[in-house]
């Protein structure tokens, strides 16, 4: 089997549709086909400041959506970055094989840091897709599912795995992205130009999937659209109906034209009124197993644990083997 790994921040407490049906929604069809790694990125949370305590429960939250949206722990390996060392271990070694110009071109850090200013932003965010780097290639990935957004960052992962193997001898599988063109960027609701985003949408752009169920019907129905009235895909001219459409479309498994039909000569009003009660109808049921397993925080734990310790298995051996290639002097 191929192997997967991917990871999802634990910080704006709710996962957003952006992230659910951009990634998590193949993570859970993948654990059928590949061997699948995927965790709750902690590490990667405080690159901005975060309060302990929140992250905590950010953390068993996030682990819980995972398993809520459908991730098994007995067809996958569910872990928590932090638990794993090996990742800031191999993380180090990476960061020293990076140009500080190759870093400085990652247009995520750029948007990031211009958000926070410049000054305020840490090293740690300056370094955060290295770090991923570490993370993907500790697991010998082949395919990491993830966002279009991410899609620079797997160069990076690519490109310093293979200045890894070149200058030690081959150590490292190259990843590739696995990224569907579909749900690859899903886009705010007020805004259809940039994409879902905990931080640089506004809240009403923004579908939190822990949200009250009314609160996003709602939003969906005061989705920015159009002038005109008809129902059509074209992300050129219609990028508010055609978020609309793909997000329905993902969502129920009708296609596109067949809901093109649907609608035609309906206006977008039915279009939201009935893509408003599927968004009711995903988020009520995902909000309940969420909260079961939150309830129950000792077998939440208990998986994570096993997780970690699988994952461990893994990671420490090609952290072993990386160690070995670099010259560092085995501890006795
Ligand atoms: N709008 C999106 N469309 C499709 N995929 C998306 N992802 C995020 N937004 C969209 C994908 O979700 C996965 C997990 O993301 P993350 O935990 O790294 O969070 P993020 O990318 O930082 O999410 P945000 O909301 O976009 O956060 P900020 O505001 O920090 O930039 C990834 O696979 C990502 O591609």
């Amino acid at each position: 089997r191929p192997r997967v790994l991917s990871g999802i921040q634990p910080t704006a407490g709710s996962f957003h549709l952006g992230n659910y049906l951009g990634a998590v929604r193949q993570w859970v069809a993948l654990q059928e086909t590949h061997d699948a790694f995927y965790m709750v990125v902690d590490l990667h949370a405080i690159t901005v400041p975060q309060d302990p305590k929140e992250l905590r429960a950010n953390t068993r939250l996030a682990a819980a959506q995972l398993l809520a949206a459908g991730l098994d722990p007995e067809r996958c390996t569910l872990f928590v970055q932090s638990h794993v060392p090996e990742h800031a271990q191999l993380g180090w070694i990476m960061n020293c094989l990076t140009g500080f110009g190759e870093a400085s071109r990652m247009t995520q850090f750029k948007d990031k840091a211009a958000r926070q200013g410049a000054d305020r932003a840490s090293v740690g965010l300056f370094t955060y897709p290295v770090l991923q780097v570490a993370d993907i290639l500790l697991y010998q990935a082949n395919e990491v599912p993830v966002g279009e957004d991410q899609r620079q960052h797997i160069e990076l992962t690519r490109d310093l795995a293979e200045r890894f193997n070149g200058r030690f001898g081959q150590t490292f599988t190259i990843p590739k992205p696995y990224i569907l063109k579909e749900t690859a960027k899903i886009y705010d609701l007020q805004d259809p130009s940039i994409k879902m985003s905990k931080s640089a949408s506004t809240p009403k752009g923004l579908i939190n999937l822990l949200d009250e169920p009314k609160a996003t019907a709602k939003k969906v129905k005061s989705a920015v659209t159009d002038t005109d009235t008809i129902v059509r895909y074209d992300t050129e001219n219609k990028p508010g109906v055609s978020n609309l459409l793909t997000i329905y479309s993902t969502l129920t498994g009708a296609g596109i034209g067949e809901l093109e039909e649907k609608y035609a000569g309906k206006g977008y009003g039915a279009l939201k009124t009935d893509l408003a009660e599927v968004m009711v109808e995903f988020v009520t049921p995902f909000r309940e197993r969420t909260q079961q397993y939150l309830d129950d925080p000792e077998s939440l734990d208990s998986i994570l644990a096993k997780g970690a310790e699988k994952a461990r298995a893994v990671a420490a051996e090609t952290l072993a083997q990386a160690y070995d290639k670099v010259g560092f002097l085995p501890a006795k």
